[in-house]
């Protein structure tokens, strides 16, 4: 269609793209079509109101957003409901820009460990983003080193080692049970030993109501900060993006706890609802880094707002 490739403006990246295909042909199909219409009119924005909230924005950012909407149509004058679509989708870019806006430049420097500590709660795809992120590290020719720091279940070490194993890359564990802490300094020193760029830990699964659980988490941050005293560079809050707003809770309990500089939606491919993105930007302020699009190691993307945008509301298969 015409008016796909004329508002286009990002080359598709082919995981962000294939992983929001739910996302697409679901929610967002429907508010694309909302603007195949003569005119704007109030059924248009009530209707678009409706659509992004089950996208799962949230009623707060759906509200932002579509003041923000119709304060530029009356400005510019727009009558034509394929501009205002435009203009929804610049809005949108905008809105996400504001999460990548405070991201923080990431510093690595040669002979001090570049150290990642990824937290969030159970099964939200901790560990599977660690072994995406040592590839997207190997990837840059920088040497990765894992940490077991799961130490609460057996399966949760092996998990990690298998992933080691397929991508060549050492862990450091300790027996089931150990104390996080002391798994923590081992890996740390190794780092330091054997000369690692990065180091990606790994951590149990902690449900935020469990008050030790935090604490242990701020024990495991102690432990690194008395060895480096600039890590950890990047502590990074997983999010199941299938869990829609719940996951906007967790995300601020594990950010008073761990201090969250990064933030990776994962499962993005599961859900039709990709738009928690957007409630995240806004609500959290917490700069998105990284989104995960499937099991693979590959599917896995630096966090873009124009392609996020664009692999929202545009269907290659449908333009071709
Ligand atoms: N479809 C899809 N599945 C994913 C993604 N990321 C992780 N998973 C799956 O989600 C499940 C949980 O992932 P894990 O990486 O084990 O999650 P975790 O947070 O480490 O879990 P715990 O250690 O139990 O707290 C696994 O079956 C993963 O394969 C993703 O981006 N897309
Ligand atoms: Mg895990």
């Amino acid at each position: 269609m015409i008016f796909r490739r004329f508002f286009r403006r990002t080359t598709p990246e082919p995981h962000v793209q294939e992983g929001l295909r739910k996302s697409r042909r679901g929610i967002f199909r429907e508010i694309v079509a909302l603007f195949d219409r003569s005119a704007i009119d109030d059924e248009l924005f009530d209707d678009l109101e409706a659509l992004l909230i089950q996208a799962d924005l949230g009623v707060e950012t759906t509200q932002a957003l579509l003041d923000q909407l119709r304060a530029r149509i009356r400005r510019e004058g727009i009558t034509d409901p394929a501009q205002a679509r435009e203009l929804l989708r610049q809005e949108m870019i905008a809105l996400l820009e504001q999460a990548t806006r405070n991201r923080r430049v990431k510093i690595y420097q040669r002979g001090v460990p570049f150290v990642t500590l990824v937290v969030g709660v159970n099964g939200t795809g901790k560990t599977t983003t660690i072994a995406k992120l040592a590839k997207y590290h190997q990837d840059r020719g920088r040497n990765v080193l894992l940490v077991a720091g799961d130490t609460f279940r057996a399966a949760a070490i092996d998990q990690l080692k298998v992933w080691g194993e397929r991508l060549g890359v050492p862990v450091i564990s300790h027996a089931p049970g150990a104390d996080p802490g002391a798994v923590v300094f081992d890996g740390l020193q190794a780092a330091f030993n054997r000369n690692y760029d990065i180091l990606l830990i790994d951590t149990a699964g902690r449900l935020h109501t469990k008050y030790n659980l935090m604490e242990e988490l701020k024990k495991i941050r102690r432990v690194i900060q008395r060895q480096v005293p600039d890590a950890p560079q990047e502590v990074l809050l997983v999010i199941d993006a299938t869990t829609g707003q719940n996951g906007l809770a967790q995300a601020r309990l594990f950010t008073d706890a761990a201090g969250v500089t990064d933030i990776a939606i994962a499962k993005l491919d599961g859900t039709a609802k990709g738009g928690i993105a957007f409630a995240i930007a806004r609500e959290l302020g917490i700069p998105i880094s990284y989104i995960g699009t499937g099991e693979k190691v590959t599917d896995f993307a630096e966090f873009d707002p124009e392609t996020y945008v664009d692999a929202l509301f545009f269907d290659d298969e449908e333009a071709a």
